[in-house]
């Protein structure tokens, strides 16, 4: 896919950071350290345009991105991730508000990614997410991380067994690898598809 360029737009901390809504937007959800920021940079082949970090729970702000390729903009929106142990409650509910004022009210929002990690098992706050997303009629795309950490025999069982547990049609589970580059052009095509399925539906962007 070609990236003519790709952008920090805003950083916020709650709504009234968010930036003016104006292209279609994508965004990417899902537990701490799954690897959202590492995704992001890989779809558009910056190294370090969303910061990355071994340290799980380091994203607590929401970070919007622009994103240029021939005769389209879209923005890429990555999400403090979910699940770090570590934190308190009063912390967890923070995150929450912050992800729902998001999710809930975002007029140019044309499609969740939910990031899962190959060698986990999908928990209730996955399934949860989904019906949530799905409740609001956000389309839902899974990409399916970190596939380079096992090898192919025990990498296509696991990608079954995720395929089996999770109740999304099978084009929108993605294998991919942000580390060996894999299923890059795979996510963009669904993304694409699913930005242009859900815009045609609404009347607005
Ligand atoms: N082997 C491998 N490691 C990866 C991959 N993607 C991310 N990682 C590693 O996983 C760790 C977390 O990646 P991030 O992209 O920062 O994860 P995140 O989901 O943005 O984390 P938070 O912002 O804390 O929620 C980093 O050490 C990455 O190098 C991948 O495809 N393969
Ligand atoms: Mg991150």
């Amino acid at each position: 896919m070609k990236v003519l360029r790709a952008e920090w737009l805003a950083t916020a901390a709650g709504p009234e950071g968010f930036p003016a809504p104006s292209a279609p937007e994508v965004a990417f959800l899902g537990r701490s350290n799954v690897g959202k920021s590492s995704l992001l940079n890989a779809l558009v082949r910056r190294k370090k345009l969303a910061r990355t970090s071994s340290a799980p729970g380091k994203t607590r702000l929401i970070h919007f991105f622009r994103v240029e390729r021939p005769r389209r903009e879209t923005h890429f929106v990555d999400l403090p991730g979910y699940g770090y142990a570590k934190v308190s409650k009063a912390e967890r509910r923070s995150w929450q508000g912050l992800i729902e004022s998001y999710l809930e009210a975002r007029p140019t929002l044309r499609a969740a990614v939910l990031l899962q990690d190959l060698r986990r098992d999908l928990s209730d706050d996955e399934t949860l997410l989904i019906d949530w997303l799905q409740e609001r009629e956000v389309p839902v795309l899974l990409a399916i991380t970190k596939v380079d950490k096992l090898k192919p025999m025990r990498r296509a069982e696991r990608l079954r067994e995720l395929r089996r547990a999770i109740d999304l049609p099978a084009a929108s589970v993605i294998a991919t690898s942000a580390e060996a580059g894999i299923g890059l052009d795979d996510l963009w095509k669904a993304i694409d598809a699913t930005v242009a399925l859900a815009s045609s539906e609404d009347d607005g962007v």
